[in-house]
């Protein structure tokens, strides 16, 4: 009886093993997937159709709701910086701010879809020349969340009386992790390839968080207080279009199509229980905690 029950579990553990294995093999088989993907979009760059204006561009605008209570906002203490504690004593953090049942600080952008015939990612759109700019004020960064196009230049600037260290904690763009002390000039870096969403922390004052959600176009905006977002000068087209939060880094994805200069009504509703799950990091941290059990059962042999 014990031997066929250690046979079985013996079993059962190669069985979870081979399962295991085949979903390493699979995932790293995506990872090139993608990152051969990435490298034929940069070098393919040249191919792309640059997009003409046809004066029929519409927008998405929308709002973004939370149903559910709301947590109390954090409060932040600074005294580790007198400079930012002085500065900033009320600060709390904005993780999740919600202002009525209305969410802040989530990222909506086209994802994919087609214009015409045409992909959108066979579409060139050039970088505005204004630079996308993360300031720090007040020892938090201004915006928590906002978009950059590929190519756009993106400036950090630091409006305090203190050192900071911007670290952008890019995985398909160059990561960098620059100090910055007061009256320097800006940072000033450019993103090469489409990443959602950057990550960018302070090394100085570990509160500090920020988010850059970089495209290939300027279809992105990002939600205000009132939770309302509006993305202006978008081709006739059928999308799908995200809405990312910090905490739900999966987002809602929703199908839109935008006719000739229609302004399309897209809202989105995400739940607290959504916003406040602690494990988010993606399916393959829930199996886990399974296969542990029969490989503790055989140590026990
Ligand atoms: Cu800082």
């Amino acid at each position: 009886m014990h031997s066929n029950r250690a046979r079985f579990l013996v079993a059962l553990f190669a069985a979870l093993c081979l399962l295991l294995f085949a979903l390493a093999c699979s995932k790293s088989a995506d990872d090139e997937e993608d990152s051969a993907g990435s490298d034929s979009d940069e070098s393919a760059d040249v191919n792309l159709t640059p997009y003409k204006p046809t004066g029929q561009e519409g927008s998405i605008v929308g709002t973004i709701s939370f149903t559910g209570t709301a947590p109390a906002p954090k409060p932040i203490s600074m005294d580790a910086d007198p400079v930012c504690a002085s500065t900033n004593p009320d600060a709390h953090a904005e993780d999740i701010v919600v202002n009525g049942d209305k969410l802040q600080n989530v990222f909506v952008y086209i994802k994919d879809g087609k214009v015409g015939d045409k992909t959108i990612a066979s579409l060139k759109f050039d970088p505005p020349a204004k630079p996308a700019e993360l300031d720090q004020k007040g020892c938090h960064y201004v915006p928590h969340v906002m978009g950059a196009q590929v190519n756009q230049n993106f400036t950090v600037v630091n409006g305090d009386q203190t050192s900071h260290n911007v670290n952008v904690d890019a995985k398909l763009n160059d990561k960098f992790n620059q100090t910055q002390p007061p009256g320097s000039a800006p940072i000033m870096k450019q993103f090469k390839r489409a990443e959602t969403v950057i990550p960018v922390k302070c090394n100085q004052h570990p509160w500090m968080r920020a988010y850059v959600g970089v495209l290939p176009h300027p279809f992105y905006a990002v939600t205000d207080k009132d939770g309302h977002f509006e993305i202006k000068g978008v081709p006739p087209g059928t999308y799908t279009v995200v809405a990312w939060h910090e905490k739900y880094p999966q987002g809602l994805t929703q199908s839109v199509t935008v006719g000739p200069s229609e302004n399309k009504e897209q809202n989105f509703s995400f739940t607290g229980q959504q916003l406040t799950a602690e494990s988010i990091e993606g399916g393959a941290l829930r199996v886990l905690p399974a296969l542990e059990i029969p490989m503790l059962d055989m140590e026990h042999q």
